[in-house]
């Protein structure tokens, strides 16, 4: 082999370390998520012994599953932002093209049954408006929060194929806090009435708002301006406009924090050749 040749190896060695990065809030999750995805994509070792490639650092959790990279991004704008800033200069360093990335996490939805899946097709502020303001020195820059149209409308086919919860597709509503920001009544400090929050969220789900969370926009703006195909799939853990607390049990949140998992992982096995297989293991053993 030339040094040349080695050399184009390598990059392509190197470009399909990881193929697709899942990025979460909660540390816990995506160590969940990163353990059924060592199952499902059938790896050798015991998926309990995996380490935190990040462990040490209070900023987030890494964990590498094959071609799989699960990331904790914590709550909120800023926090996420400071990962995705840090994780894609990684990206870039290691060379990784084509990688598609994709955030699961957790929402309040808005008039859809509780446990649904939204698959976001459009970012939009408190407002309604499809951007991300992120101030700079001391100018507002705005950026488009549209996300990857295509890799949205595949997971949407993907999850026609579970039929064990609604999955549909919707714009997204991202705040900066959770309470006043969210138009709730069960927080510290209420300054608008009861008819003036159902009016605003009822204006939101008009706008074709299905699910409020706190971190698409920042998301969607920076991976489209990176380059990167990017995806939000959240489930939604109540309807805000039947109230403001989330009072599932915990066994029921936990089992619908495992829907956005599920899809994505039935999405990477298709990529990935592996879904067929399973099926047709699964049809064998019937
Ligand atoms: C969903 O849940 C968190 C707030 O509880 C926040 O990170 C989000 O986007
Ligand atoms: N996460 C949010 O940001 N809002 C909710 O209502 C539930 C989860």
């Amino acid at each position: 082999l030339r040094a040349d040749h080695i050399l184009l190896l390598w990059l392509i060695i190197l470009s399909l370390i990881f193929q697709f990065v899942c990025v979460g809030g909660s540390p816990n999750r995506m160590k969940a998520f990163a353990q059924f995805m060592h199952k499902e994509l059938g790896l050798e070792g015991d998926a309990k012994d995996m380490s935190d490639i990040c462990a040490g650092t209070d900023r987030y959790s890494m964990y590498k599953v094959g071609p799989v990279l699960s990331i904790s991004h914590g709550m909120g704008v800023p926090s996420i932002s400071i990962m995705l800033h840090e994780l894609i200069k990684l990206l870039h360093h290691a060379k990784c093209c084509d990688v598609t990335i994709i955030r699961i996490g957790t929402s309040g939805g808005l008039g859809i049954e509780p446990g649904s899946v939204v698959i976001t097709d459009i970012a939009v502020d408190s407002f309604f408006k499809p951007q991300f303001e992120q101030v700079i020195l001391d100018n507002v820059v705005v950026r488009s929060t549209e996300l990857d149209q295509d890799l949205a409308n595949e997971l949407l086919k993907c999850s026609r194929e579970i039929e064990d919860f609604p999955t549909l597709i919707g714009h997204t509503m991202c705040t900066d806090d959770f309470y006043e920001g969210q138009g709730r009544l069960d927080g510290a400090l209420c300054s608008f009435s009861n008819e003036k929050k159902l009016e605003y969220l009822k204006r939101a789900y008009d706008a074709g708002v299905r699910n409020i969370e706190m971190e698409s926009t920042v998301f969607a703006a920076m991976c489209r301006l990176c380059g990167l195909k990017a995806a939000v799939v959240c489930v939604t853990l109540l309807d805000r406009l039947e109230g403001d607390q989330i009072t599932a049990s915990h066994e029921v949140l936990v089992e619908y924090q495992r829907r956005p998992q599920q899809l994505i992982s039935m999405f990477i096995k298709k990529h990935l050749g592996l879904w067929n297989q399973t099926e047709l293991l699964d049809k064998e053993l019937v």
